[in-house]
């Protein structure tokens, strides 16, 4: 065994054995429980980051314990392959995306090899190869055939960078794309769907199931979703039109005293009388010109215009104005609502704008609606209120009110109870090169017509003309677009757009189960036999989009009967960001790099000469802060970059890099190399401990060792808490090197031990050392240790009992007694029990393990 340790010599040798015996291949048979570990594919970029290198070191270290455990894991690694970069570098450079994207594969495949990944690379996948893209088309037919693709006409997001239509999904908060960064804006266009709609309930209910997911990411979820219970009432126009809305207080139909239609609503035009006409096209345009955030933010000024035309309230008969105003959105409910200003707040900001009635028809419990005072704000206490003026529910409670209304408006025939979802359709058409053609070809005569099964993949052509100015680039290839229509013969065009590459990611997790398969998407019995996937591992950007269209596709194969589960991940962890200081200008809010700035104890800008403000932030190249995972394996080796990343933070939890504590990690790992050194260089070295007699320091270091299994075990099973887990593995190097047992077998048990513990971890010195000390195989082969529960009891120390100041008995007790337990144990003594029933308990005087003595008088 070398003397010093050098990661660079032996993380590639223990690389090239790993995959010349095939360490890392998946035991498809076996009666061995099977485990699922994933990591979420990257985009291949070209460039492995920071946060790659934290999404799977975690998972591989969930991975390699699992397998020590005595688990059948599964633990693959693909492609995210398709989408826009690739394309835009073949407009900026030249270079067709296709051989860009393998350039990039293959360079990021070496760099994540280095890092010491036990994948199967057998099973690899990568999205934008005719062998799985075709699967991802015939998945397509499926659901088109299952009425869960369609074609429409609709308002969509376009982003004016890229030059695509983009899912709601994709749109943030703010109303930016989430690639680009572009104002979305919104555009008619005919555009390809998937019905996730269908399954919104089903995606919402079956969150519960989820107890593996963390809270946040199910109430995103949730939330998206946005399932609201309430009723549809049909209000008519005083000229006859029905014009029905959603809400979800029905309980308050009788204050409705306005309606309020979507600029946008189909019956505005007919709705308004000639005097409006001008104010409401004017109208219109501008809210056209509005982002969604915009129009529905809570505290802005409320604008509208009045169509001139009036409703008549079915509960009451009273004749209502009807307005147009763009808080109301014509893609939510119906487009049109009953307007209640006394219980909504954005009702009551409008009244009160525009000069409307007010009529409060909820109060609360004790109140007295006669002598009410005018109401400065909207009163939406649903809880407690009570109704009023409200014909057949006076006197109802406003949850018994909404159950007594729906009953009123069914019997009726003016309304039904309505459950509305916030969730739209997916979107899933975009009008760009570098994805999955979308697989039918539009017939004059009949139609919409799926490519048969024996055609599919609808193979990329590569001789495209790229320009990145708008419209399908495929539309351009007129030898490609133009073909027979496979039911009758007919000249007809292929689909030119392509798909969403969310499609492409909300599969692969299957396919790994059968990653090779040319003859279908996947064996279903091999799907099932693997999945769900045990423990998903990736980025919380991911909590909406990819993880419910993942769900999403599912339960669709599932109801194809592909798939016998529910739901794809059983257990998700959503890994923190990895951070690092960060230097600013705060006039000119320029980002500063580091290796910039001459003094970082005080630093100002090169530039400017401003003081820097300096703050840890997300990596990035845009910030400067990025430190590479290059540079930091080659000065410290790969198993010192996981050990930190490990280390350093809890996985959930945002990482701060800190490049001491990467040299404190790298001075652990030399010090366990040490402590092996050492111990193999003796002129002969002790059996591992077995069994036998015990000297006190060897019990002592023992119990050190039993400890550390158990708790590292404890804090592996219970949500991967590396940290602390690493942490036990600190304190039993500590424990070995202080014992100085370099001839007893208990310490050849403590560092065959440690090594093992450090296998998931640090793999390839766990390897090395794992050798060194002449164990068997491989270290990653070996079973993971058991705590010994006799090495975990503590030695137990004798305790005298004193009445008085003399002896009356004694007691054994564990050696880590505290005083407390100490006095409780000896009160409870049958020699202290006699004295104290005769007497009065003045005081008890505790010597720590040793006695205790009772003042009785
Ligand atoms: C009358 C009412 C009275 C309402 C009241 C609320 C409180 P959620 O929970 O988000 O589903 N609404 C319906 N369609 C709308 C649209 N297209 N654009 C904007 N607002 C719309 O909200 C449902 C409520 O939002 C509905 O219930 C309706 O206002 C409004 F005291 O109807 B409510
Ligand atoms: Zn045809």
């Amino acid at each position: 065994m070398e003397e010093r340790y050098n990661p660079q010599a032996i993380e590639p040798k223990w690389q090239q054995q790993w995959q010349a015996t095939g360490a890392d291949k998946t035991p498809e048979h076996g009666e061995r429980p099977k485990f699922y570990a994933l990591s979420m594919f990257p985009y291949p970029s070209g460039n492995l980051h920071m946060g790659h290198v934290r999404n799977y070191s975690i998972t591989d270290a969930i991975a390699r314990f699992k397998r020590m455990q005595g688990f059948r894991v599964l633990h693959p690694m693909g492609w995210d392959a398709f989408g826009l970069p690739a394309e835009n570098a073949a407009i900026d450079r030249g270079i067709s995306p296709a051989v860009w994207t393998q350039q990039n594969i293959a360079q990021m495949r070496s760099q994540l090899q280095r890092l010491g990944l036990s994948y199967d690379w057998e099973r690899e996948v990568s999205t934008c190869g005719p062998d799985y893209y075709r699967w991802t088309q015939w998945l397509f037919l499926q659901f088109f055939k299952a009425d869960l693709a369609y074609q429409k006409e609709s308002a969509v997001n376009w982003d004016p960078i890229d030059q695509t239509v983009l899912a709601n999904e994709q749109v943030d908060a703010e109303g930016k794309s989430w690639r680009s960064g572009a104002v979305v804006q919104k555009r008619m266009l005919r555009q390809w769907f998937l019905k996730i709609t269908d399954y919104a309930e089903q995606l919402l209910q079956d969150l519960e199931k989820l107890s593996g997911w963390p809270d946040k990411v199910r109430a995103m979820q949730a939330n998206w979703i946005g399932k609201s219970t309430g009723a549809r009432v049909e209000f008519k126009a005083a000229t006859g039109q029905s014009i029905p809305v959603f809400t979800t207080r029905p309980d308050t139909l009788w204050g409705a005293t306005f309606m309020v239609l979507s600029p946008e609503h189909p019956l505005v035009a007919e709705l308004t009388t000639p005097a409006q006409k001008a104010a409401v096209e004017a109208y219109r345009e501008t809210a056209a010109a509005k982002s969604e955030i915009d129009r529905t933010a809570e505290d802005r000024e409320k604008t509208g215009v009045f169509t001139g035309s009036y409703a008549v309230n079915p509960v009451n008969n009273h004749k209502i104005p009807i307005w147009i105003a763009d808080y109301v959105l014509m893609g939510y409910g119906t487009g049109a609502i009953m307007a209640v200003p006394a219980h909504d707040s954005r009702d009551f900001e409008f009244a009160k704008t525009f000069g409307l009635d007010i009529i409060p028809v909820v109060f609360p419990p004790e109140a007295d609606p006669a002598t009410a005072a005018e109401l400065t704000e909207a009163y939406s206490d649903n809880a407690a209120g009570v109704l009023h003026n409200s014909g057949p529910l006076d006197g109802l409670t406003v949850s018994d009110a909404k159950v007594a209304v729906v009953e009123y408006l069914e019997d009726k025939g003016i309304g039904t109870a309505q459950v509305n979802y916030r969730l739209r359709d997916w979107l899933i058409s975009r009008q760009r090169y570098w994805g999955c053609p979308i697989p039918v070809i539009h017939c004059p005569d009949c139609g919409i017509v799926p490519v048969p099964d024996e055609q599919l993949p609808v193979e990329l052509p590569t001789d495209v003309a790229l320009s990145g100015r708008g419209g399908s680039p495929l539309a351009t290839l007129e030898s490609w677009v133009r073909v027979d229509c496979p039911t009758c013969g007919a000249a007809a065009r292929r689909e030119t757009d392509t798909m969403d590459t969310f499609i492409d990611s909300s599969w692969y997790f299957l396919r790994y189960a059968d990653a090779t398969n040319g003859e279908k998407v996947f064996d279903a019995a091999k799907a099932n036999n693997w999945l769900p996937v045990d423990q998903y591992v990736g980025g919380i950007e991911h909590a909406i989009l990819h993880l419910l269209y993942s769900r999403f596709f599912t339960k669709v194969l599932r109801d194809r009967d592909l798939l016998h589960f529910d739901e794809p991940f059983e257990r998700l962890l959503t890994q923190g960001m990895v951070q690092a200081l960060t230097y600013k200008d705060p006039q000119t809010n320029e980002y500063v790099a580091a290796a910039d700035i001459e003094n970082l104890d005080r630093p100002v800008s090169p530039t400017t000469g401003n003081p820097l403000e300096v703050f840890y932030e997300k990596m990035s190249k845009s910030k400067y802060n990025g430190v590479d995972p290059l540079g930091v394996l080659q000065n410290y080796g790969a198993d010192t970059a996981r050990m930190f990343i490990l280390f350093k933070a809890p996985p959930e939890k945002d990482l701060e890099w800190g490049d001491t504590d990467v040299e404190g990690q790298f001075r652990f790992l030399n010090r366990v190399w040490r402590l092996v050194h050492a111990f193999v260089s003796q002129d002969s070295r002790p059996q591992v401990y077995c069994s036998g007699q015990l000297s006190k320091a060897e019990k002592d270091l023992r119990r050190a060792i039993h400890i550390a299994i158990r708790e590292t075990t404890e804090d592996m099973e219970g949500g991967y808490q590396f940290n602390t887990a690493i942490a036990e593995l600190m304190k039993l190097s500590n424990a070995l090197n202080e014992a100085k047992l370099l001839a007893s077998p208990v310490y050849a048990e403590g560092l065959q031990t440690l090594v093992q513990l450090l296998a998931p971890f640090a793999p390839h010195i766990a390897e090395e050392l794992w050798s060194a000390l002449a164990c068997e195989g491989s270290v990653h082969a070996s079973t993971w240790p058991i705590a010994d529960p006799n090495a975990l009891v503590a030695d137990s120390v004798t305790i005298v009992v004193q009445v008085n100041g003399k002896r009356r008995g004694e007691f054994e007790a564990p050696a880590d007694v505290t005083k407390a337990q100490q006095e409780e144990l000896a009160k409870a003594t049958e020699a202290a029990q006699r004295y104290l029933a005769e007497g009065t308990l003045r005081k008890a005087i505790v010597v720590p393990k040793k006695l205790v003595n009772f003042v009785v008088t």
